[in-house]
């Protein structure tokens, strides 16, 4: 636990949150400043900031969770789809790794806020994006983060 982590805190039960959902390793609870009502936020119990860091043998009963907590909302919620999403660093107000459970609908208005788009100049742009990143992912495998 970060002594200074709000959702350390909620989940300590040490601050107030609406809970949603419990089990050993998460909690998920409504956001208290909601895109959409019944937006939620499923996150581990122990402190993680960022998905990079988070341990791999983890990473099965996390995103479990979070697909039942999506199924849970779309339903609950009457929506039509749900977003997912996960700051890391850039736009992160709580340092405190959290998954965003969004209810979505044709209409709903967030088409298009979140992201401005970016074309490749040309395919050989492309091709190199591409290759470096691969090669990226054969380095990291080789030097496991947990
Ligand atoms: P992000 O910007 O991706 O780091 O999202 C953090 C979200 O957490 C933001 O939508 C507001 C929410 N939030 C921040 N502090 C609290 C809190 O104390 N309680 C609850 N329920 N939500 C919080």
């Amino acid at each position: 636990m970060s002594s200074d982590c709000i959702f350390c805190k909620i989940a300590a039960g040490e601050e107030h949150a609406c809970r949603i959902f419990e089990d050993d390793i998460s909690i998920a609870f409504l956001d208290m400043r909601p895109v959409f009502y019944g937006h939620t936020l499923l996150i581990p119990k122990r402190h993680f900031t960022t998905i990079m860091e988070f341990p791999d043998d983890m990473i099965y009963g996390f995103f479990s969770n979070l697909k039942l907590l999506s199924r849970a909302v779309e339903d609950a919620m009457g929506s039509q789809g749900i977003f997912n999403a996960i700051n890391n660093r850039i736009s992160q107000s709580v340092p405190h790794l959290h998954i965003h459970i969004l209810p979505r609908s044709k209409g709903d208005g967030m088409r298009h806020f979140l992201w401005p788009r970016k074309q490749y100049e040309n395919m050989d742009e492309a091709m190199k994006t591409a290759e470096n990143i691969s090669r990226t992912i054969e380095r990291l495998k080789n030097a496991p983060t947990d």
